[in-house]
């Protein structure tokens, strides 16, 4: 594979922008700690712990990218390193259920409340990215009816399981409140369900007959926006819901 000096870099400022928005918006979750009431700082620390896997993995994606390709001649070509593309994988694996985590913490949604939501919400967010994989290899199937059409319908049930339940649960919880924290629970339903459908239509790109070098760096451009809203965007959502109900329940800053 052979890209233009514009195509390289623009992946390696998308990735390095990808880095400083997951340790800044970590930073930022840290920092705003006391900001919320004690009950809600648990869901901080969660997105904390999302940006900092996902800093840590771009880090090595950034560093797999640069080794992937020498400058020849005006041009990139392959060096004979693979570009490793599974620590994606590898951090949706551990972010994705977190993600669920922080948002059913700062929506009160455990305990005895929503006995087991937790639970199942997990498990199908960790088979939705574990049965997208073995399909994500399979990279030379033009047809839908293929073994990457099979991983990936298989994931996509757990996938409408998840946003389903989220989406309605969402739609409960702001029917419940009024002013802000209304309206920032249909806000964060709407980023939800946008960024997490870009990840299957991303998945789908061989079906629509893309490949070589404009494919390769849609992709890394395309995830790495999904993957700045959805962890560091949705971090500060949750922020903002924890602030809204802390302001509702009384608590005022120290
Ligand atoms: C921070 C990373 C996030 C929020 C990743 C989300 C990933 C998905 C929602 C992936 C879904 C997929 C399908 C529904 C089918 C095809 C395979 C996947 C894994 C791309």
């Amino acid at each position: 594979m052979e890209l233009t000096i514009g195509q390289y870099s623009l992946v390696y400022n998308m990735l390095s922008f990808a880095i400083a928005s997951m340790i800044f918006s970590g930073v930022f979750f840290v920092l705003a700690r006391d900001r919320v009431a004690p009950k809600y700082r648990i869901s901080l620390v969660v997105s904390t712990l999302v940006v900092g896997i996902a800093a840590y993995h771009y880090l090595r994606i950034f560093g797999s990218w640069e080794a992937a390709y020498v400058l020849e001649g005006g041009n990139y070509l392959a060096s004979g390193k693979p570009f490793n593309d599974a620590y994606r994988y590898v951090d949706w694996l551990l972010t994705v259920p977190l993600l669920v985590v922080e948002l059913l913490l700062v929506m009160g949604l455990v305990g005895a409340k929503k006995e087991g939501l937790i639970t199942k919400m997990v498990i199908a967010a960790f088979l939705m990215i574990a049965l997208g994989y073995p399909g994500e290899l399979i990279t030379d199937e033009t047809s839908v009816m293929g073994m990457r059409g099979l991983w990936g319908f298989l994931s996509t049930l757990p996938f409408v399981y998840i946003v389903y339940t989220l989406w309605n649960e969402l739609g409960v919880a702001a029917a419940e409140k009024e002013g802000k924290t209304a309206v920032l629970y249909r806000n964060i339903r709407l980023l939800l369900l946008a960024t997490w459908g870009f990840y299957p239509i991303v998945y789908m790109a061989p079906f629509f007959g893309w490949e070589g070098a404009s494919t390769q760096v849609a992709i890394q451009v395309g995830y790495s926006i999904a993957d700045v809203l959805a962890k560091a965007g949705y971090g500060v959502m949750i922020y903002a819901i924890a602030k809204s109900k802390s302001e509702d329940e009384g608590y005022v800053i120290a």
